[in-house]
């Protein structure tokens, strides 16, 4: 167990089931998962004063329908990013760390949008088996949750940029991708263009991954005054992790995905932590809803001595 003063004091919860971002029905039930298998519980164990303010209402699923545009769900998706924006908003503001539980990823727009009111230089760690590097003009499937990296950093159109009502403060030489290996072609040529830094699978085969975290912190945290982590767990080998929307072979083992929550626990700058993409109606025996319990705890400072 931890020493108090090694974890992150104060802690509040929200849960965002919205799965409107994504193809799969059933990530919107990933945050009731989470609390089942004892998130509260276990952050609490660590020490941590935790405020669970239950899950954004969301309005009813609309009907299914024909999309004619490349922004699937926008006003849905677009509706509950504002209020995962209030709320980080409002929990840094009442001296909280906010702790953001998925639904799909697109609700990390919310999240860098508020972060972006507070910070004048915010680093981010998008831990993930995709780029979600999209942006309205690349995308194949229209799903919004594969475009909430760009739109963070700033691209897009202003349908998704700028929307919230904020200006980002991420600069993309600050942003570090870890875990990719599925990148669409268009966005692939995007990333490779930008100042993002990408570390792939290939690259935590070949270096190791507590290489790579060094390096990752380094890029995010130097000069920064926040770090944002945002985790989806497909970044996950599928044998570790099945219950998710979007499985990709060649993912994180255990450890590696332990150890870079560990090493990110240690940076001060840590202000603000999302895990999405929890779908539990393809989980086996909840072992991918504990699996990110466990990660979670590591990054809040759980110590394995
Ligand atoms: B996730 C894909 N690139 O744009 C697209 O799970 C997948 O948040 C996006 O990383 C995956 O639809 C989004 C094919
Ligand atoms: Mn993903
Ligand atoms: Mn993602
Ligand atoms: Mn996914």
């Amino acid at each position: 167990m931890s020493k108090k003063d090694d974890v992150i004091g104060k802690v509040r919860i929200v849960g965002v089931p919205l799965d409107l971002g994504a193809d799969r029905r059933g990530i919107d039930m990933g945050p009731d998962a989470l609390r089942n298998d004892g998130l509260v519980e276990a952050l609490e164990k660590l020490g941590i004063d935790v405020q669970d303010t239950g899950n954004i209402m969301l309005p009813p699923r609309p009907p299914k329908k024909k999309y004619d545009s490349r922004l699937k769900n926008y006003e849905e998706v677009i509706f509950a990013c504002q209020r995962v924006r209030d709320f980080v908003g409002r929990s840094i503001a009442d001296g909280y760390f906010p702790l953001v539980i998925g639904g799909d990823h697109s609700i990390a727009m919310g999240t860098t949008a508020a972060l972006s009111t507070f910070y004048n230089k915010i680093g981010i760690i998008w831990i993930d088996a995709h780029g979600d590097f999209n942006t309205e003009d690349t995308t194949i499937s229209g799903n919004i949750h594969g475009m909430s990296f760009a739109t963070s950093c700033g691209r897009g159109s202003k349908n998704l940029v700028g929307k919230l009502g904020v200006r980002t403060s991420v600069s993309e030489a600050n942003c570090v991708l870890i875990g990719a290996r599925d990148l669409d072609p268009l966005e692939r040529e995007l990333l490779k263009k930008s100042n993002v830094t990408v570390f792939t699978m290939r690259d935590i085969d070949e270096q190791g991954m507590h290489k790579i975290m060094k390096k990752a912190l380094k890029i995010a945290c130097d000069g920064t005054d926040a770090l944002h982590v945002s985790f989806d767990i497909d970044v996950m080998d599928p044998m570790e992790a099945p219950g998710v929307g979007t499985p990709v072979q060649g993912g994180m083992t255990y450890r590696e995905a332990h150890l870079a929550m560990e090493m990110i626990s240690e940076c001060p700058n840590l202000k603000s932590l999302e895990v999405v993409e929890l779908n539990p109606i393809l989980d086996r025996q909840n072992v991918t809803g504990k699996l990110a319990i466990g990660l979670i705890s590591s990054a809040f400072g759980k110590k394995i001595l």
